[in-house]
């Protein structure tokens, strides 16, 4: 029994399908999804990845199969009827990836706006400060904003301040060459190195002191742009514990390539603990910042604590110090 070739191609579209399908969910090319909004953005590389792999086994496949049945075969000189041309395939081949395009877009456009709450009305008119005016690579960012100068820096990306819920932890950022550093507003910590909880709502506040450098954790499928003079904000909820590289993506200089830290993603009591250690830190090296600067005490009572540990009579210090 001969197999009508309509249903060879209903047979090998669906096979098509089913592989495209499967591979676009088990590609495992990307790294761990930490943070919530990181689910959005692979939901949108999977679709992507399923629609490619169609294309590339349909192309692949009648390339293939044609340079078999069409080959020249022994003692046959004769050339192919000469074909010019055909309007209702052309129409087809154009407005099918021309769909496949305005899908993939609006698709994408919706993930954009969901992630962080962007305000995609809001951004154009994101203004600069006005000491941002004096500042290098002000005018680098004077082109990016289209307000009138002197307005307060406010929220870049987000919806107004007063109309978004408040974040659980809010850090602010500072990009400059070549390192990233990070305060804690609420308890007052600076550090070089991110510490985030599980499961709570981060909010980023990001400035740059000198040139564009740019935020990017592969694992929380985030990349925002650190600008100097202007704040960038934006929103995510780390979801997975672990150690994550926190890369400048924006060719800053010549040591672009080391800036980079580490986000450690931890749970609560990890990251309340780690608070306590960095506040414990701080406050130590203040108490040795007052040591050493005595002021108004003189030298004697400075040193005379330690007298006895170094096991020196106070008295002969005392000699001495004349
Ligand atoms: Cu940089």
């Amino acid at each position: 029994m001969k197999i009508p070739s309509s249903i060879w191609t209903l047979l090998i579209g669906i096979l098509l399908t089913l592989i495209s399908l499967w591979y676009g969910q088990n590609h495992g090319l990307l790294p761990t999804a930490a943070s919530e909004e990181a689910t959005l953005v692979d939901g949108l590389f999977n679709t992507m990845m399923t629609i490619s792999t169609g294309i590339f086994l349909i192309v692949e496949g009648v390339l293939i199969y044609c340079a078999w049945k069409y080959r020249q075969r022994a003692g046959d000189n004769t050339d192919g009827p000469p074909i010019e041309g055909n309007v209702p395939l052309e129409i087809l081949w154009t407005a099918i990836p021309a769909i496949i395009v305005l899908g993939i877009s609006v698709y994408s456009f919706d993930v954009y706006t969901s992630l962080s709450g962007v305000d995609i009305h809001s951004a154009h008119q994101a203004p600069i400060t006005q000491e941002a005016q004096s500042m290098p690579g002000s005018a680098m960012a004077a082109t990016l904003s289209d307000s009138s100068p002197g307005d307060i820096a406010q929220a870049d990306m987000l919806m107004p301040e007063q109309e978004r819920p408040p974040a659980d932890v809010v850090i602010n950022v500072m990009g400059l060459q070549y390192a990233w550093i990070f305060t804690y507003p609420e308890s007052g910590i600076t550090t070089g190195e991110m510490h985030l909880p599980i499961g709570k709502k981060v909010e980023i506040k990001m400035t740059a002191t000198d040139v564009i450098h740019a935020f990017w954790v592969p694992e929380f499928r985030l990349k925002q742009d650190a600008i100097p003079g202007r704040e960038s904000v934006f929103r995510f909820t780390p979801k997975t514990e672990g150690d994550y590289a926190l890369i400048c993506a924006e060719l800053c200089g010549p040591y672009h390539g080391a800036m980079r830290t580490q986000v450690v993603v931890e749970t609560p009591e990890a990251f309340a603990k780690w608070q306590q250690e960095q506040l414990v830190a701080s406050q130590d090296e203040l108490n040795q910042a007052v040591a050493m600067n005595p002021g108004d005490i003189s030298p004697d009572e400075f040193l005379t604590p330690y007298t006895q540990q170094m096991g020196v009579n106070p008295e002969v210090l005392h000699q001495i110090h004349k």
